[in-house]
This record gives C-alpha cells, structure tokens and sequence, in this order.
C-alpha cells in the first residue's frame, strides 16, 4: 500500500523560501504561496501586454519608412515584439490563467501596460527614440529579470533581451543617421529625444518609497533590483550615447559627477500617474484599437481551434 506523506502549510513554505534564497527556480507545477502567484500574474501579463500595445506607436510607420532596408527593419522589428507578447502569455499561463482572461483584464482597464506606449509617434526619427531609448530602458530591466525568481518567466526574458538589444541598435542607428543629415533632420532627431526622454525614464516605475508591489517583488527575487536602481542605470549609460552623436538630453539640471553618475531633475508624477490611470494622449486610442482588431480576429481564432492548430 502507497504511503501518503502529508505536508503542512508550514512545511511548504519554508521549501518554498528555501529555494528563493538558494537561488533556485520556482516552477510552474511547485508549490508557492497565491500571494507570489498573484504578483507574477500581474506582472507578466502586464509586461506582455506592453509588448502587444507597444506594436502600434511603430505599426503606424511601416508604410512611411524611408527606405526598404529600414521597412523590412522595422517589420522585423514589431513582429518580434509580437513574439515577445506570446512568451511572456505562455509564461503568465503557467500559472493557471487563460489567455482570454487576461485579454478581458486589459479590455476592461484592469490590467496596465507601460505607460510609454500611450505616446504618439509623430515623426520618422520618433522609430529611432523609440528604439533607443524605449528598447534601451525595457533591456535594462529585462537583464535583471532574467535572474527572476520564477522559471518560465526569466527564460522568457532571456530570450527578449537577446532580441531587444537588436532592437536598441537599430534605434541608435536611426538617430546617427539623422545627426549626420541636414539641419532639419537634426532638429527632427533632437525633438524626437525630447519627447521621448521623460517616457522612457517613467517605464521604471514610482519611486523605490511610493512603489507599493516592490516589497513583496524584491522578498520573493520577483524583482531583483528596484525601479530607481534601474532608472539611474538607464540614465548613466544613455547620456553618454546621446552626447557621442551630438544629442542634448533635455534636462537643464544633469550634471556629471566624479563617479560618472549624474544629477538629474526629478519625473513629472502627476503626467505619470495621470497616464498609468488611463488618461494620457493615446490611452483611449491604444485600447480601441486593440479590442477593435481583437474583435475582428475571432473568426481566426475559431478557425485555428476547429482545425487543431489551437
Ligand atoms: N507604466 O509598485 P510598482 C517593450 C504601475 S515592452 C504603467 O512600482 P511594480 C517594447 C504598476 O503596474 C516591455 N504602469 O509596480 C515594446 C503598479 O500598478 P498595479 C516593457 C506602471 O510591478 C514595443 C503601480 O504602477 N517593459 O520593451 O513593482 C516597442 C505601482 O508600481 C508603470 C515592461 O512591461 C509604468 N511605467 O513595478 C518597444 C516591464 N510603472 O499593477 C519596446 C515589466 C508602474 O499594482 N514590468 N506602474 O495596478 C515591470 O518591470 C514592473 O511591473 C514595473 C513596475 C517596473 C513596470
């Protein structure tokens, strides 16, 4: 007769914490607390909606791009990100949530996406900032994430940052050729960065003090380094890339200090909780846009299902 090994809430935890500390990956059938199954829920989904939402700004030039090397980059470029979507869902599914479930959070508001993302995309040199500079923030957060605790989660990210570093490259490349041009292609360039600066510092997150999830994230190596950790690392390494091609960062108080860190102004938290809340430039636009496509997909989807190949 099989013996059964009962074992207690207690028992489970302490297992549970002593794979956290030791660095071991948590998986998708071990036992974990709902709190820690909560919080990944929500920021795996979160961060593959990003992904998705983060199509459209670029979607909207693909048909503008100026040559055929830089459409078919581009192409490239937003279908990866596509990909990245599926990952991080795959992932976020491990833990016992649909695909239309969080479809709906997102649908109905209760779910965010990067704030970054509610921002129009004016102009061709808007490609290069967003590739730079968005690309660049979400690779600095994405390579701590790799060390994540949860196992599908960090070798999502693993794969992503391989991909986003790509991405970064051909935004850079985008602003270099730009500064190298005529003096409006310059001044384009230069108003991209402007616009595009304070977004990108505001995918960090609040302030370590006014950030309620990074506690639990940080305890359970959910997180591995805090937002303003992240923030400061993107800083420190952009200004330097912006200066080399002849950019101006668009903050009168940056001043270098020894250790080569920089002092800086402080985000604008009324725009930014304005925009995380629903209430930027394109929120509205973004949303509509995605349940009108979603809506409009149905029938592949119900195509897919009846054919096996869901
Ligand atoms: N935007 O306690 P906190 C890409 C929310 S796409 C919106 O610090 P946490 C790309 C936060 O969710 C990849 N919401 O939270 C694609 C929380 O609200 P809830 C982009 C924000 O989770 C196309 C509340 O504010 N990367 O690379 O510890 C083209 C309090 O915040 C934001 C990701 O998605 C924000 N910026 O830390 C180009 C990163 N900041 O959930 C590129 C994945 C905060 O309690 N996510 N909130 O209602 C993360 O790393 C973390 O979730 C965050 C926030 C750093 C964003």
């Amino acid at each position: 007769m099989m013996k059964t090994v009962l074992t207690s809430p207690e028992e489970l935890l302490k297992e549970f914490e002593e794979k956290i500390n030791s660095e071991q990956k948590i998986e998708p059938l071990d036992w974990m607390p709902e709190e820690y199954r909560n919080h990944l829920i929500r920021q795996i989904s979160q961060h593959a909606h990003s992904e998705v939402i983060g199509m459209q700004p670029e979607g909207n030039w693909i048909t503008r791009a100026p040559s055929l090397r830089s459409k078919k980059i581009l192409l490239a470029k937003i279908q990866d990100e596509g990909g990245h979507g599926l990952y991080l869902y795959s992932a976020a599914e491990t833990l016992g949530v649909s695909r239309d479930q969080f479809i709906q959070w997102l649908h109905k508001g209760k779910a965010k996406y990067a704030s970054v993302f509610n921002y129009p995309a004016l102009t061709w040199a808007d490609m290069g900032a967003i590739g730079w500079l968005v690309d660049g923030a979400a690779i600095t957060n994405q390579v701590s994430l790799q060390r994540t605790s949860y196992g599908p989660y960090s070798r999502a990210m693993v794969r992503i940052c391989k991909e986003e570093s790509f991405h970064q490259r051909q935004g850079y490349e985008i602003m270099w050729k730009m500064m190298q041009g005529t003096k409006d292609q310059q001044e384009m360039a230069q108003d991209a960065l402007n616009r595009w600066w304070w977004p990108s510092l505001m995918m960090f997150g609040p302030h370590d003090g006014d950030s309620p999830q990074s506690a639990n994230a940080m305890k359970w190596k959910i997180k591995r380094e805090t937002n303003d950790n992240l923030r400061d690392k993107f800083i420190n390494k952009t200004i330097p890339q912006a200066e080399l091609i002849g950019l101006k960062i668009p903050d009168s108080k940056l001043e270098l200090q020894e250790d080569g860190t920089y002092i800086h102004s402080d985000i604008n938290w009324e725009e930014f909780w304005k925009v995380v809340n629903g209430d930027g430039p394109c929120n509205e636009q973004r949303l509509e846009h995605h349940i009108k496509f979603h809506n409009e997909g149905e029938w592949v989807r119900e195509a897919a299902i009846k054919s096996g190949l869901k």
